[in-house]
């Protein structure tokens, strides 16, 4: 896919995942908008992973260790075919269902559970550390939340990755500057990000995360340095619908009817401006 198509799908995604949860008044809205970008990049582009190959050795893994936006890693891999979308559109939110709203690993594709925060990361060092005493090729990506940099399991997975110089990890940091309650500033500071990933040994990149081929350039790089690389993804959480973008109480509210046609429209208008051929 090109930039162009790339930018379509995170935009129906998005619109995808704005229906579900309007529909069934569940979700993480401004989490799910806020990484739609990065979620596409990799599963469209980037990585070395099909519905076939997934949990293989030589697949490549992702690991969501933001679980809670787990709508949007729903539509992906309901549109790629690794689960069903009609099962989604029906069981989503309801009980006896794998659509818990976390993720589960009852679910093709998606190879650990997730949700409480804090535990990506080190899974990721283990998959990671892993493949290269198995003489794997398979690349491992963790996607965290800023907010989520609070959690102090975090830091010994940084500290470990550096330490085993795992250059087959990519972490990627949904900058949004909002966690559940306010601003990650206020309610927990980890910036300056860059200085600290660097000070335990990683290779630290930061971009705009909601920009595509930005954020395609920068997954596809390989890591040169021998070293973790951390990938600061400046992002805006509800990113694509007005009423929803920046601000925290929107982490997980439900659109009204009003709120819904309006966000409807405004994603429209987007892929209209994107041309539709
Ligand atoms: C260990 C743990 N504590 C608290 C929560 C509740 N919780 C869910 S999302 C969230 C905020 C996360 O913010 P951030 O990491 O910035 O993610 P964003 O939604 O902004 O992408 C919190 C505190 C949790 N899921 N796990
Ligand atoms: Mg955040």
């Amino acid at each position: 896919m090109n930039t162009l198509e790339l930018k379509k799908k995170a935009t129906e995604l998005r619109k995808y995942t704005w229906q579900l949860i309007y529909e069934h008044s569940n979700g993480h809205t401004g989490s799910d908008l806020s990484c739609a970008d990065i979620l596409v990049a990799l599963y469209y582009k980037v990585m070395n992973q099909t519905p076939e190959n997934v949990g293989s050795p030589e697949a490549d893994t992702y690991i969501q260790s933001k679980g809670h936006a787990v709508e949007i890693w729903y539509e992906v891999l309901a549109d790629l075919g690794y689960i069903s979308k009609k099962d989604l559109d029906e069981g989503y939110s309801k009980f006896n269902t794998p659509f818990i709203g976390h993720p589960t690993t009852h679910l093709r594709g998606m190879e650990f559970n997730t949700g409480s925060l804090g535990h990506g990361l080190g899974l990721g060092v283990g998959v990671a550390l892993a493949a290269k005493m198995d003489g794997l090729s398979k690349h491992t990506y963790v996607l965290m939340g800023d907010g989520e940099q609070a959690e102090g399991s975090i830091w010994e997975a940084a500290m470990a990755a550096g330490n085993y110089s795992l250059d087959n990890l990519t972490a990627i940091v949904d900058h949004n500057d909002l966690q559940i309650s306010g601003t990650t500033d206020s309610v927990m500071r980890s910036n300056p990000l860059d200085r600290k990933y660097e000070a335990f040994g990683w290779e630290v990149v930061e971009i705009n995360g909601n920009d595509m081929d930005t954020v395609v350039k920068a997954l596809s790089q390989p890591n040169t340095s021998g070293k973790p690389k951390l990938i600061i993804a400046n992002t805006v959480k509800g990113k694509g619908i007005t009423v929803a973008e920046n601000r925290a109480d929107w982490h997980h509210k439900i659109p009204s009817q009003e709120e819904y046609e309006t966000g409807i429209k405004q994603l429209d208008t987007q892929l209209e401006a994107l041309g539709n051929d």
